[in-house]
Order: structure tokens, then C-alpha cells, then sequence
């Protein structure tokens, strides 16, 4: 595969799970450990929704769909490589060495005080585009130190509108850093559909005007998505700068908890998105090569579910969160609007 500045797609495995494209280099082991990863993703989704249903988490972002995306921009970073991203980038933040225990933290409310340095992930931003300015800042110290290392961040659709962005892309190009930016298009702004978003076809276009490489890419396709960051992680290790990686994917559950897609989604578009569903696939491919079989992937499905509820266990023996610190650890001297709600917050408790 080279780096390309149209925007055919790239895919390994075809929807049905055909091979169609060059394997990349993985063991077995390697094999199963991705997808360990997705299965997880799919029950950590589920799981957390359910969880915020019957009042036990705060507001969760699903993950459901982009399973493939987000284990497949995380899986092949070294320790040393950072690794950024949205809410929606939660499952590669496991991925990259952020535990279940922080992340459920973070969605439940509490202060993430669990995000361990060695992961090089900064928590996850609300604010949409700001960690691709904190991306290329690391990718500029990288560079500016010279280490081997690479800044990895993930973005969605609708964010790439922001001005944060477009600077990010150029300043990238500019100084030639070590970054890869990964466009998870999953079709969807919240009820935003992507074509409202921008009128290029397809957002490698839009690195192709600051002269920066993109690849469109499968996102459903694990495999595809490994391949894809192999290239731009040598590219960025060896001086050539950034890349951008469109993963085109779809999110098959809400924006978040506090959304009802019924209300804007054509229900057929979730039909033919099911049968592009990442996991299938990939399960597939392993069942093909003798990789899988149906009672280890049973086993597996149980593991990852006995691993995820254990963790809830731990998570729901935790004190409560004293809600004073989240205005305290913000701002040393507080405005008097704030110091009025920590007040009143405090007064209802
Ligand atoms: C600067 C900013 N503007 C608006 C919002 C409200 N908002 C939260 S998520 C979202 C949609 C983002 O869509 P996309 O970037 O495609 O990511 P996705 O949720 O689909 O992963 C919006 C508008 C925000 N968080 N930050
Ligand atoms: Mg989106």
C-alpha cells in the first residue's frame, strides 16, 4: 500500500470477511489480542449504556459500531507514542494502557485521578478539536527533542469544521511533524449527517490542501486500519511528517445517553451498517484461518464480561466523589459565579 492523495479505499476484508488486500504482518496471538480488544469494546458499550439506564453512570458515549476503528488506531503504538482523543476514542484509551477502572471513573462522575502517566494519554476531550492542538504540541516536543516517538489523535467528522483543526493540520505539515490525525467518520454529528458537514467527498481531501498524505481507509476493517497506521507510524518515525487516516465507520447506537437517534436515523441506514459490522467480519477471518472456534469465542465473550463486571464491583464500593474538588482542582481563585454554584452545590447535597 502507498500513501495516497485520492480517496479510493482501502480494505483488507471485505464486509463479508473476504480477504481482498494484503494481510499485514500479525501472529496469532496478535490476531486474537485485537480481537479480545473489539469484543471488549462491544460489551464495555453495551454494558456502560445499561449501566447509565438504571442510574448507576453518568452520561456514556457509545462505542458500538467503531469497534475496529478504535482498537485498530491504538493497537500498534508503543509505550512511548502518545495517544489523544475525543469521549468517542474511550475503547483505544484501554487499548493504549488507560484501565476500565479510570474510564469508569471519568464516565461516572468522578475525578479521573487514575490515568496513569506510562499510558501517555491526556483524558479525553469534550470540548471538540482541542486535542489535535495538544497532539501537534507533543508532536512538536517530540520532534524537538529527537525521539522516535509518534502523536496519535483521534477526531470525528463534525469536529474537523473547527477552526483548532485546520490549524493543527497545517502547523503539522509546516514544521513536519510526527503525527497521525484519524478522522473517525461515523457518518454522524450528533444529528448532523456527515454530507451537511463539508463539501468535499471525503476528508483526506481536506489534508490534501495543507500537503498532508491521507488515506481513506475501511474503518470497520481491523485489519485495514492496522495496515493503514503502520504506514503513517513508519512515515512519522522516520522524519516524513504527518498523515491523516479517514477511517470511515458508523455509530450503530446513539451520540451519547442523552440522545435518541430514532428521531433523525433512516432505519435502513442501521440495517446496511449491520452487515458492515466490524466484528463479523474479523470473526470470520479468524474462524477462516483456524485462528477461532466457536466455543473460544464463546469463552472469550464470557471472559471480557466477567473482566468488565468486576471492575463495576470495584468502581460502585468507591466513596462518592467530593464534589467540592471539581471546582477545586480547576481554578486557584475562582470568579464569584463559580464559588456561588460550588456553594449551592454544596448546600443541596
Ligand atoms: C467546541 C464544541 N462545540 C460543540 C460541542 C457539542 N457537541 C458535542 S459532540 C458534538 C458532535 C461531534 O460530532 P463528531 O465530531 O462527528 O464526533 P462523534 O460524536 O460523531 O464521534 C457536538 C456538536 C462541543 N462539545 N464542543
Ligand atoms: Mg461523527
Amino acid at each position: 500500500m502507498s500513501l495516497i492523495a485520492d480517496d479510493t479505499l482501502y480494505q483488507v476484508l471485505s464486509p463479508t470477511g473476504e480477504v481482498v488486500g494484503s494481510v499485514p504482518a500479525i501472529a496469532p496471538a496478535g490476531h486474537l489480542n485485537l480481537y479480545r480488544w473489539m469484543v471488549f469494546g462491544r460489551v464495555f458499550s453495551d454494558r456502560m449504556t445499561a449501566l447509565q439506564r438504571q442510574g448507576r453512570m453518568g452520561t456514556f458515549a457509545e462505542v458500538k459500531g467503531q469497534e475496529a476503528a478504535c482498537v485498530g488506531l491504538a493497537a500498534r503504538l508503543t509505550e512511548e507514542d502518545w495517544l489523544m482523543g475525543s469521549y468517542r476514542e474511550s475503547l483505544a484509551y484501554m487499548v493504549k494502557g488507560v484501565p476500565l477502572a479510570a474510564q469508569l471513573k471519568h464516565w461516572g462522575g468522578y475525578i479521573p485521578d487514575n490515568y496513569p502517566f506510562e499510558a501517555r494519554c491526556l483524558p479525553f476531550q469534550i470540548v471538540l478539536a482541542t486535542q489535535v492542538l495538544h497532539a501537534v504540541g507533543i508532536a512538536h516536543a517530540i520532534k524537538y527533542k529527537g525521539e522516535p516517538h509518534v502523536a496519535v489523535v483521534g477526531i470525528g467528522d463534525g469536529a474537523t469544521s473547527e477552526g483548532d483543526f485546520n490549524e493543527a493540520l497545517n502547523a503539522a505539515a509546516v514544521f513536519e511533524l510526527p503525527v497521525i490525525f484519524v478522522v473517525q467518520n461515523n457518518g454522524w454529528a450528533i444529528s448532523v449527517p456527515r454530507h451537511a458537514q463539508t463539501r468535499v467527498d471525503s476528508f483526506v481531501r481536506r489534508a490534501a490542501g495543507f500537503a498532508v498524505p491521507g488515506l481513506r481507509v475501511d474503518g470497520n476493517d481491523i485489519l485495514a486500519m492496522i495496515g493503514a497506521m503502520d504506514t503513517a507510524l513508519d512515515r512519522a518515525r522516520s522524519g516524513g511528517g504527518p498523515t491523516l487516516i479517514e477511517a470511515e465507520t458508523y455509530r450503530m447506537g446513539a451520540h451519547t445517553t442523552a440522545d435518541d437517534p430514532t428521531r433523525y436515523r433512516p432505519p435502513e441506514d442501521l440495517e446496511l451498517w449491520g452487515r458492515r459490522d466490524p466484528i463479523i467480519r474479523y470473526r470470520k477471518f479468524l474462524m477462516d484461518r483456524q485462528l477461532l472456534t466457536d466455543l473460544e469465542d464463546e469463552q472469550l465473550q464470557d471472559d471480557v464480561t466477567a473482566e468488565f463486571e468486576a471492575a463495576v464491583a470495584e468502581f460502585e464500593a468507591l466513596p462518592p466523589q467530593d464534589v467540592a474538588q471539581h471546582f477545586d482542582l480547576i481554578l486557584g481563585n475562582p470568579p464569584p459565579q463559580l464559588a456561588r454554584q460550588k456553594a449551592q452545590i454544596l448546600n443541596e447535597q
